[in-house]
């Protein structure tokens, strides 16, 4: 059962919630006080477990820690990071009683779950005007599917997005991303899709094309396209200052920009320098920009990927210096940002203003709406634009945003914490709707070396988005950049085997409002062991992975809750033993992928190929003692999507 709770006069109606939900009349479970902020306060039990709260930092339990939802760009995160590129204001409390709770505001809102101790947890925002939607239900799993229900089917990629995407910031023209293609060609390793980075753009503007570097686009798109290959080019939120560029011009002709305090443009510098910023919260700006995108359909591409769009800024005409201090801090202490964000008064997104329902609003205060509705304005007018599914993911997001694309995690590290991290958010990004995500593989920043790759990708083999991005003058961290190629085949290899089930399970979930990916504890309610495991996971219906996260482990611990089917992969064959329920120590070489089979669960596994082009997903076997698969079935890119696209596959 689900009630809203409304507090004051919220500003606008935010995107999450689509289904109409009855009012109720006094929130329970929380305490609330007033005074310049608004606090929610509810007690918690010794036992209580908090799930949720999407992209956020920690554990799959956020008991405890402080959570800011405010937007923001921050490569440098870590656990102690309240704030990262995305606001997910759902949790659940776990434990005697259980509630989900949904915060819906677009300002800043702050979660303080048994922060130093206090047994309690705080919500408490300054914008004493929002929804608080409240759900009940038998359990955790039950009250994430009844909120996922409320916000609405998540995004459906094309089959091509399931496969491996190579990226990295700095590849600059035609011949880079042919070396790609050839070197994976040359070792045999699966390639789906690449991202083109800002620097196939003119001068980083939108919708522009380098033509020194790519003399006929059009034509390498087709080539590619080929090959089987997808090309899959960045847009960023900031439109340059630049006169004769038609984005900017239109812009410009029709108001469409975010203003300023004397109702000029709003300027602000990122990589093109001084930009303006699409008012998105105004629905013909989203519409305009959507069309934008054409000049890419035209050209044959039909994935995307929108950054910057929190949205990121270096210096704005009015924080110069504040600015060059705030990155500076960053730089030489990374971990000061919890005092950073929350000392943003004079920060650029007080300077600034979005037009809210013909109203001038500060942009602070619907701040983390903004990158969700850039996506939503590609989302709508690529729909328009192809005849088919596209590929479509974003760095910023409210939830919302699930339903018009797609997230990945935004700048990470190469550090191993940071692969547990990934294995952390992705349940809480599921409740939240983004079903559709994953971690830039391997790290973002930093060092990456061969065996800490090679266990991210083991496990981003089971994240829909799978795909190694690292930054420009980083180590290189191509699957090919370390000698000998043969163990990362084995793991793409796994991959392209896995995507017949992975898209199956990924489409039921989403058609059936369903996760993807589930705490252990949201499955095996009865046993109190799993409340507490973090680096096992259930995907899907049928499987449990337990992936290698230590550095120089040549295994791991792993807990059973009942009897499972234990299968390895060791890019020859699958080998599959029954195992008991309980603990076991596994060993798994750096090749090698180890997960689990439910009891009378199992999984269809399709054939090796060099990129989804090549699969048949009816080319299937089964593993596992299950005796039927229900296996979701189409031809991968068709927008005529329904339940009922099941087939039945019984087990011998
Ligand atoms: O300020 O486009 O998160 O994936 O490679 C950095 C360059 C801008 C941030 C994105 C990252 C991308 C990078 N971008």
């Amino acid at each position: 059962m689900i009630k809203k709770y409304i507090f004051g006069k919220p500003l606008l109606k935010t995107y999450a919630v689509i289904e109409e939900v009855k009012a109720g009349e006094k929130l329970p479970y929380f305490q609330i006080t007033h005074d310049h902020k608004i606090r929610f306060t509810c007690p918690l039990e010794e036992k209580d477990l908090v799930f949720g709260l999407g992209e956020n930092t920690r554990g799959i339990n956020k008991r405890p820690g402080l959570y800011i939802s405010y937007n923001s760009d921050n490569p440098h995160h870590r656990d102690n990071t309240p704030s990262l590129y995305a606001s997910h204001n759902f949790f659940v409390l776990d434990g005697r009683r259980h509630f989900g709770a949904f915060f819906d505001t677009p300002s800043k809102i702050k979660f303080e779950i048994d922060r130093n101790n206090s047994g309690e947890i705080k919500v408490s925002t300054a914008n004493q005007n929002l929804e608080v939607y409240i759900i009940e239900g038998d359990d955790s799993y039950d009250i994430s599917r009844q909120f996922l229900k409320i916000i609405g089917q998540s995004f459906l990629p094309p089959l091509w997005a399931f496969g491996f995407g190579q990226s990295r910031w700095g590849y600059k023209d035609q011949k880079d991303f042919e070396t790609v293609m050839e070197k994976h060609r040359e070792n045999d390793l699966p390639l789906d899709w690449i991202c083109m980075d800002i620097d196939y753009m003119d001068r980083f503007i939108d919708f522009t094309i380098n033509k020194q570097r790519f003399p006929d686009m059009q034509g390498f798109v087709d080539k590619t396209r080929k090959r089987g290959i997808h090309l899959v080019p960045i847009i960023d939120a900031g439109v340059k200052i630049e006169p004769g560029d038609p984005t900017y011009d239109e812009g410009v002709k029709n108001g469409y920009f975010c203003t300023n305090k004397d109702g000029k443009f709003f300027k602000a510098a990122v990589w093109p320098g001084m930009t303006h910023f699409p008012d998105f919260f105004r629905p013909e700006v989203r519409q305009w920009f959507g069309q934008r995108y054409k000049v890419l359909t035209d050209l044959g591409f039909e994935g995307f990927w929108n950054d910057m769009n929190e949205p990121s800024i270096f210096y704005s005409e009015y924080n110069k210096l504040r600015s060059l201090w705030h990155l500076s801090l960053n730089f030489y202490f990374p971990h000061s940002q919890d005092k950073a964000v929350d000392n943003d008064k004079k920060h650029d997104y007080h300077c600034f203003f979005n037009e809210v329902n013909g109203q001038k609003v500060k942009h602070h205060l619907v701040h983390n709406l903004y990158g969700g509705y850039m996506t939503m304005a590609a989302s709508e007018e690529l729909q328009k634009l192809l005849d088919r599914r596209f590929l479509l993911f974003s760095r910023s997001s409210y939830i919302g945003a699930h339903r018009y694309g797609g997230i990945w995690t935004g700048d990470n590290e190469s550090l191993w914490e940071h692969l547990k991290l990934n294995i952390c958010q992705m349940p809480g990004l599921n409740m939240c709707g983004f079903l559709y995500s994953g971690a830039d593989t391997g790290g973002f920043g930093g060092k990456c070396d061969r065996e800490l790759l090679l266990r991210w990708l083991a496990f981003s083999a089971f994240t829909p988005l799978m795909r190694n991005h690292a930054e420009k003058g980083s180590r290189r961290q191509e699957c090919y950049s370390f000698g000998d190629t043969a163990d990362f085949k084995s793991i793409l290899d796994f991959r392209y085997h896995l995507i017949p089930y992975l898209y199956s399970e990924f489409m039921k979930a989403a058609l059936n409002h369903d996760l993807l990916f589930k705490p252990l504890s949201f499955v095996f309610k009865d046993d109190e062991r799993v409340r507490t495991i973090e680096d096992q996971l259930i995907v899907g219906d049928s499987i449990m992975v337990t992936p290698v996260i230590e550095k120089g482990a040549t295994g791991r611990k792993v807990y059973l809750p009942q009897p499972m089917t234990e299968v390895r992969y060791d890019g020859k064959e699958f080998r599959c033993q029954k195992v008991e329920k309980g603990e076991r120590e596994i060993k798994v070489a750096l090749n090698e992928i180890v997960f689990y089979i439910l009891k009378d669960k199992c999984l269809p596994i399709g054939k090796a190929a060099r990129n989804t082009s090549e699969l048949d997903l009816k080319d299937v076997y089964l593993l596992g003692d299950g005796k039927t698969y229900q296996q979701y079935l189409d031809d991968g890119y068709s927008r005529n999507v329904c339940p009922e696209k099941i087939r039945t596959i019984n087990n011998k």
